[in-house]
């Protein structure tokens, strides 16, 4: 089978290319703003298909801008193992993308093909999924990427609709793995995980107590709307969600975890009084404060949980005992964290570059690995050997009933976990059994450490910096790195670097210290030096 170039260029001319604006696949696919994003939309469609005939598998495709304001919008290709499209496809999309000549887009396509072989390991037939969040112009744009997807001859759309982006990378690879694959079969995995990790509770307390209500912030999108499905058959845990977009509310306007986490600040319909005996906070002379216990401190207490339960397998079952343990963080992990894995919990922490793809391709070296952002994004993998392993592994094999429960724990574990993306809800989850099984108060959870101040801002322009080291040090302008290292001698404790944002045209500065008067200092006396080196074009308040 060919490419059917006649078929290709007249879905194409349907969807022109915005003049004079160039579109790059970042961390998070392509975004911009809604309105011009239809024809990027409809060639991603054409490489999802490609990559459908090309691995022979169903691939996934999502209409979303996650975090960005409402008027943003995007579109990210999943992999057939529900991960993100593999780094190799990048340019290829990214040119087609921009490709203004329509006759070229044929070109492209075709050259592709070629130097990949992408019609030589196919099937004769491709299958990708699409859905979309709850954004005003995600309906159009689907039909775009639908109508990108049917320009490939042999390969079908099938529209799902709404879905969290973590449901459609988990269907994705549901899908290729030949198991159920619907939502409901995404809630019933979640649900039945969980049930079993708190049947393993050593001392059940009363489950029915207040301190099991969990306030979520619905930030006004699809994950508010899509909680409900779980709300129904999760035991435990009573949710009660806010922010649903019910009331006039606006996508991620004052309200989402990266507000909170980038602002430090309550989302709306947050912090009342009322709230205190539910939510994390502490009273000061001001008032109520916000705790924020980030992705750093998800993945603090995951591995805590996950190394007590493998370290009762590792030393009672001898094939067991090579088993491979690792966290992976960016450079935005608070210090604090990275300190405490390494130096009292004893795993090894892998460094990666911003970017779910970078930290989750590394932990999947790992038999289990897990990975976060400060931002919360991250999940845990099993590693596809070690899951048959514990899997196939006869209870009378193991030597002790500690550690055939250790077994089923973690199995249990990797069924409440997205292991194709990071996912709220299963992160979500994941902690509250983590939190029951030992018995912890999310104060425990708290003071497992704590957190160097920090401060993050943003500066231009991104489009002149380059970075090295897992982003952690300037390689361009000359000298900005130099300037940097400066400002950090000058505070206690201090690190700092900058990057240029993959999802926003900025460049991001972090700095930590030992105060938060010295941390505030320190972003600013970089962001100055990232404004004067970098072509700065304004700096922030
Ligand atoms: P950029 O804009 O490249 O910093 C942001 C987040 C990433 C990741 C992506 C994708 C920070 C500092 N950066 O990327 O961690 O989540 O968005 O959504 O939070």
């Amino acid at each position: 089978m060919g490419l059917d170039a006649s078929r290709l260029i007249k879905a194409a001319s349907g969807f022109p290319l915005p003049p004079g604006i160039h579109f790059s696949y970042g961390t998070a696919g392509f975004r911009a703003d809604g309105s011009i994003l239809d024809c990027v939309v409809f060639r991603a469609g054409i490489v999802a298909a490609l990559r459908s005939l090309n691995t022979g598998s169903t691939i996934g495709l999502m209409i979303t801008a996650s975090h960005n304001p409402i008027q943003d919008n995007g579109v990210k290709i999943a992999d057939p193992n529900g991960d993100m499209l593999s780094q190799e496809w990048e340019p290829f999309a990214e040119s087609l993308a921009n490709e203004s000549n329509l006759e070229n887009v044929v070109q492209v396509v075709e050259d592709f093909m070629q130097k990949n072989g992408v019609f030589k390991v196919s099937a004769s037939s491709g299958k990708v999924l699409l859905a979309r969040d709850t954004r005003p112009s995600g309906g159009r744009l689907l039909d775009a990427a639908k109508q990108g997807v049917e320009a490939i001859a042999g390969v079908s759309a099938e529209v799902i609709g709404v879905l969290t982006t973590p449901q459609l990378h988990w269907m994705v690879r549901a899908t290729n793995r030949g198991v159920g694959a619907s939502e409901h079969d995404y809630y019933s995995q979640i649900s039945s995980g969980f049930k079993c990790i708190v049947d393993m509770i050593p001392m059940r307390k009363n489950l029915a107590s207040p301190s099991e209500l969990v306030i979520v912030d619905g930030a006004n999108g699809v994950g508010a709307m899509k909680l409900s499905g779980l709300q129904a058959i999760i035991p435990n845990v009573q949710l009660n969600v806010r922010n649903c977009g019910s009331e006039g509310g606006i996508l991620n306007e004052l309200v989402g975890a990266d507000y909170v986490q980038k602002e430090r600040k309550f989302p709306q319909n947050f912090g009342h009084a009322s709230d205190l005996t539910k939510i994390q906070k502490s009273e000061d002379a001001e008032g109520i404060t916000l705790r924020l216990l980030d992705g750093d401190k998800i993945l603090t207490l995951l591995a805590i949980f996950i190394q007590k339960h493998l370290q009762e397998l590792r030393s009672e079952v001898h094939w067991l005992s090579s088993v491979n343990f690792g966290v992976v963080q960016t450079a935005y992990a608070n210090g604090a964290s990275t300190k405490f894995l390494k130096e009292n919990l004893g795993v090894e922490v892998v460094l990666t570059p911003t970017g779910v793809k970078h930290l989750h391709h590394k932990a999947a070296q790992y038999d289990i690995g897990i990975y976060f952002e400060a931002n919360g994004h991250g999940t845990v993998l099993f590693k596809e050997e070690f899951f048959a392993v514990l899997t196939k592994t006869a209870p009378s094999e193991f030597r002790t009933e500690a550690a055939y429960k250790a077994a089923r724990l973690l199995l249990a574990i990797s069924d409440v976990v997205n292991q194709a993306i990071g996912d709220a809800f299963s992160v979500l989850f994941l902690v509250e059994s983590a939190l029951q099984y030992m018995n912890w108060t999310i104060q425990d959870w708290d003071a497992i450490y704590k957190d160097l101040p920090s401060r993050q801002l943003k500066v231009q322009d991104r489009a002149v910096l380059r970075t090295t080291n897992s982003e952690t040090k300037v390689t361009h302008p000359q000298g900005l790195q130099s300037a940097i290292d400066m400002e950090v001698a000058k505070v206690t404790c201090g690190r700092a670097f900058v990057r240029p944002s993959g999802t926003e045209d900025v460049v991001r500065v972090y700095a930590e210290a030992a105060t938060q008067d010295e941390a505030d200092c320190l972003a600013r006396g970089v962001a100055i030096h990232v404004h004067n080196l970098a072509q700065g074009v304004g700096l922030p308040p």
